[in-house]
């Protein structure tokens, strides 16, 4: 692909880090439409963009299965139907920066942004595996393997995850070349990256070379010693990865996205707008309070038309003079809500940050 550049051309995003390239959008670009626009969509990278060789650029399907293939990004078009599914992607460590607020964490300090709703094209990974013969009805697990060399905690490898069979055949996973309408861009997985809506962003690996079916989780870093929700005595810097629970469903989460936290606005009636996002589940509700949670109203919301996007919510209220505390909460279609403050459930990888989301704004 000519013109390719391992240079991310990013230039709307708020960059935690340029090398590798982790940056979000500003909050109200990201609810200022239903489907995020590519170059307002996140980026979370552990390495820096790989050079693939374009529609020739060939994944390998191995391990448990009847048939080992390897087909080129071309012809997995050519041989697969094509699909599409409107999904949105979440980092686990999304609104990090919450968190660290109560106790410091590893990680980037995540806003509101780690989060966008895009049209994903491209094959099923159930044809593909079921192309190569694999049982499935057995307990076994799908892994990725990615370009791009990484290094995290001074160890180096190259990116790695995986997924359950069970999911892997479900009809939503995508093998995906295509984001809006468009091919991927290079930050986002160019030529081909797996898409596989309501996991957490890192089941989702971009830059794919190979799926191995195995009878057991990847051995990579990613999905071993990483991305696990791990209880709040594990502190220090080489945690015991076996006590953490592997994120790939993420509870429930909604985040006020416009007034701008610190926002100085005229009192009276205001706008207030913002996601919603409950993994596999519908979001039921979505309460936005002016007074710290004593009385709730109800926000109006907007589901996409499929069960994997986010849901948009707004809502008008009436603000006083004076300064003001706006908070939102959101509940799932199994009445499951989020807690009220950060700390209850602080973890010192800041995975999963869902508190009630609360800004300070003043009206005037
Ligand atoms: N190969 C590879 N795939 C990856 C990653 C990565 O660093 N390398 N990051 C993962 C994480 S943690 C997230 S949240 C999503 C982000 O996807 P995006 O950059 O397209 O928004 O990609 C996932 N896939
Ligand atoms: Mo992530």
């Amino acid at each position: 692909m000519p013109g390719l550049s391992k240079r991310p051309s990013k230039p709307e995003l708020i960059v935690h880090s340029a090398s590798p390239f982790n940056a979000e959008p500003r909050p109200d670009r990201l609810a200022a439409s239903f489907l995020t626009a590519t170059p307002d969509f996140y980026v979370r990278s552990h390495g820096d963009i790989p050079e693939p060789d374009g529609p020739a650029h060939r994944l390998a399907v191995d391990g448990q299965v009847a048939t080992r293939l390897s087909v080129s990004v071309a012809e997995l078009a050519a041989r697969f139907a094509a699909h599409e599914v409107e999904a949105a992607l979440q980092c686990a460590g999304n609104r990090r920066a919450d968190m660290q607020a109560v106790r410091p964490t590893t990680g980037d300090p995540w806003g509101v942004g780690a989060i966008g709703n895009a049209r994903w094209s491209g094959v099923r990974l159930a044809d593909v595996l079921r192309a190569a013969g694999v049982d499935a009805g057995a307990d076994l697990h799908v892994a990725f393997s990615c370009l791009d060399r990484c290094e995290v905690g001074g160890e180096r490898f190259r990116y790695g995850a995986s997924i359950p069979l069970a999911k892997a055949l479900a009809p939503e996973v995508l093998l995906a070349t295509g984001m809006n309408g468009a091919p991927l861009t290079p930050e986002h997985g160019y030529p081909l990256r797996a898409v596989v809506p309501g996991y957490a962003g890192v089941r989702s690996p971009k830059w794919l070379c190979a799926i191995t079916v195995r009878r057991e989780p990847s051995d990579n870093h990613i999905q071993q010693r990483d991305y696990r929700l791990l209880p709040p005595d594990e502190t220090g810097d080489a945690p015991d990865w076996s006590r953490g629970v592997t994120i790939d469903e993420m509870p429930v989460n909604a985040a006020i996205c416009v007034p701008a936290r610190c926002a100085e606005l005229p009192a009276g009636r205001t706008e207030v707008s913002g996601w919603a996002m409950a993994s596999s589940r519908r979001v039921a509700r979505v309460d936005v309070s002016c007074d710290g949670g004593r009385h709730w109203h109800q926000a109006s919301l907007r589901h996409g038309a499929s069960p994997w996007s986010w849901t948009l919510w707004r809502i008008a209220l009436d603000l006083p003079r004076g300064g003001q505390e706006l908070t939102v909460r959101a509940w799932d279609a199994a009445g499951q809500t989020q807690p009220s403050t950060p700390e209850e459930v602080w973890n010192v990888k800041g995975y999963l940050s869902t508190a009630w989301h609360r800004i300070r704004v003043t009206a005037i």
